[in-house]
């Protein structure tokens, strides 16, 4: 009997109930995400998928199910994918992830440490519907002709659902489809299928080279001249007049700390200090708590790439990956100018981020990967950190001039589960177990290695004639819930969230340094022109950077795209947190993205 009734209904009702498996599925994939549902993403969504589930009557009764079942598990890997591409890198997959292949090698741990039993649910029914099928040995009744006719008009219902929203949208204001700095937007607007569906169509367009007209040529020339006059006036007084042009003359040395955040400097647990080692450089450090990661959707590689060139990173996808071979102005070239010999150090693999087709465009023609050192220590993705500082410094030594070396630590990355043996705290159980715990176990570890560097330079003498800068690339611990559990044990607003838990830091020490603190806000762009003015080399080379020297007297602020630390753009400065950016601030980051994909400088030599 029960077998006469599935077949009898199974069959006329598989519309409606795929209809509703995937609106479940839907329901699922915001509630999971914690992005809001609108009226305009669900109708959008159920549409589409109304009009592809309806066809099915057209289909054979042998493949029918064959589809239905396709339809079902290619949504549902979409949802899944983007579930757990969400979860880790804040934004959802869009089409320049296939060009990033290359960074999967080694994050199989830290992907999957975001994935939860309750994602599953996704795929739950995937295997219940054939098992049912089976067991039922089921019989699908042929469609009748009838039917197929009144499908057609079904299928017109769907196609209405699925463009009304959008094309109402549009009318309101066409630029609602364009790229968006934050992607999450399109998936609020359109859903998950609008988005890939208005990625595919943008990502085609924006592979052909992009060639600016006159008009927005002049535009951008107009912004920075502007911009620098600005400089001009502003840079007149200096915040720490002993530090104008200090580094002439000496080594430069950048460390990148990998997920390295703020809020863990100067911080005790249980009676002892996270980071004792960098703390005790602030005695000989101009120090700024509040500056802003600003990477997009390239992480690591977008905080090298916003240190070394004073740009923002484009808003999809990995300049890296995207345009290695442009021309960029970038720190790396101005210290090459000044006789500096350049060398990155990177324990990771080079095809990482692309690096090694990347990096010498930004002036670094010696790029040290793990296959240039001695597999002596492994910890995570890669060779540890304190094996490749250790086995730098006889690198370092044996250049000949003064030297600009660029470290990007590796060590201290999600998923933070460091091997019992280099944990340094002694903390209770369940912060030990916790993400937390992990996190602040592999920043001590990261802290104690930059102690011991700092200590091989020393007795090596090359601390004495260089310039240390230090810096955080983007958060670690994203999740708030986390930090007020095992951290603050006590609720964070979100203007505390985003004022003391968000920035990195940046310590610039030398031993002779006298210790200051310095609140202004900034971002990574600005490190660049900061530099700059450290080591003697500000000029009128500046042209086409964005960031501003933090040295001298101007007003603090930053403007954020959108990372995996946030999930909107904004901009901050010590009054307000403003979200939604003005047009004017909107400029700074288009004129960043118009620059890289039109290669502007490359064009400007070319003339
Ligand atoms: C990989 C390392 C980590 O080489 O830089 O990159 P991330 O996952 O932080 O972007
Ligand atoms: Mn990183």
């Amino acid at each position: 009997m029960i077998k006469n009734f599935y077949s009898k209904y199974y069959s006329i009702s598989q519309v409606p109930l795929y209809t509703f498996i995937l609106f479940l599925k839907t329901t699922y994939f915001y509630y999971i995400i914690d992005l809001p549902m609108t009226r305009t993403s669900l109708v959008t969504t159920l549409g589409l998928l109304f009009c592809l589930i309806t066809a099915a009557v057209y289909f054979p009764i042998k493949l029918r199910n064959l589809y239905l079942y396709l339809i079902n598990l290619i949504y549902s890997l979409i949802v899944l994918a983007n579930v757990l591409y969400i979860s880790y890198f804040g934004s959802p997959i869009t089409n320049y992830l296939f060009l990033q292949f290359n960074n999967l090698n080694g994050l199989e741990e830290s992907i999957f440490s975001v994935f939860e039993m309750k994602f599953g649910i996704i795929l739950l029914d995937l295997l219940l519907i054939p098992l049912i099928r089976i067991l039922l040995k089921d019989n699908l009744l042929e469609v009748k002709e009838k039917t197929k006719k009144k499908s057609l008009f079904s299928i017109f219902i769907g196609l209405i659902l699925t463009f009304y929203y959008p094309v109402r949208m549009y009318s309101y204001n066409p630029e609602i489809i364009k790229p968006k700095y934050d992607a999450n937007e399109t998936v609020i607007n359109f859903g998950i299928l609008g988005h890939h569906i208005l990625d595919s169509y943008s990502y085609l367009r924006e592979k052909e080279k992009l060639v600016l007209t006159d008009e927005e040529k002049i535009k951008i020339h107009d912004w920075f001249v502007n911009k620098q006059s600005a400089i001009e006036v502003t840079s007149q007084s200096s915040l720490h007049n002993n530090l104008k042009e200090f580094g002439r003359d000496q080594n430069l040395i950048l460390i990148q700390v990998e997920s390295l955040q703020n809020f863990v400097i100067n911080k005790s647990v249980a009676g002892q200090e996270i980071t004792p080692n960098l703390n005790k450089m602030l005695d000989h450090s101009v120090y700024f708590p509040n500056i802003y990661p600003q990477t997009i959707d390239g992480n690591s590689s977008d905080a090298e790439f916003l240190t070394q060139t004073s740009l923002f990173p484009v808003s999809k996808g990995s300049v890296f990956f995207r345009y290695p071979h442009n021309t960029y102005n970038s720190l790396g070239k101005t210290m090459k100018e000044e006789g500096y010999n350049n060398i990155a150090f990177h324990a990771d693999e080079g095809s990482f981020w692309n690096r090694t087709e990347m990096y010498p465009s930004i002036g670094f023609d010696e790029f040290k990967t793990i296959s240039d050192f001695k597999l002596d220590e492994e910890i995570g993705m890669g060779l540890s950190d304190g094996s490749m500082f250790r086995q730098s410094i006889d690198m370092l030594e044996e250049v000949e001039n003064l030297f600009y070396a660029f470290f990007i630590t590796l060590t201290n990355h999600i998923p933070f589960q460091l091997p019992e043996k280099y944990q340094i705290l002694k903390l209770d159980k369940d912060l030990n177990e916790s993400i937390m715990g992990g996190y602040i176990q592999s920043v001590a570890y990261t802290d104690k290695v930059i102690g011991e560097f700092i200590s091989d330079l020393n007795e090596n003498g090359l601390l004495q004639n260089s310039l240390i800068i230090i810096y955080g690339d983007h958060d670690g611990i994203r999740d708030r819930e986390v930090v007020e559990q095992y951290f603050t044990k006590k609720q964070i607003s979100d203007e505390q969230w985003l004022r003391d838990y968000v920035p990195i830091p940046l310590i610039i020490y030398n031993p002779i340094l006298k210790s200051a603190v310095n609140d202004k806000i900034g971002g990574q762009i600005d490190l660049m022109p900061t530099i700059k003015y450290l080591m003697g080399i500000n000029g009128p080379e500046d042209s086409y950077t964005i960031g501003r020297n933090l040295l001298v007297n101007n007003d603090g602020y930053a403007i954020l795209p959108k990372g995996d630390y946030s999930k909107e753009p904004y901009f901050i400065d010590e009054r307000n947190i403003q979200k939604n950016l003005s047009k004017e601030q909107m400029k700074q980051l288009i004129y960043s993205d118009l620059i890289i994909r039109s290669d502007y400088m490359g064009a400007l030599l070319s003339q």
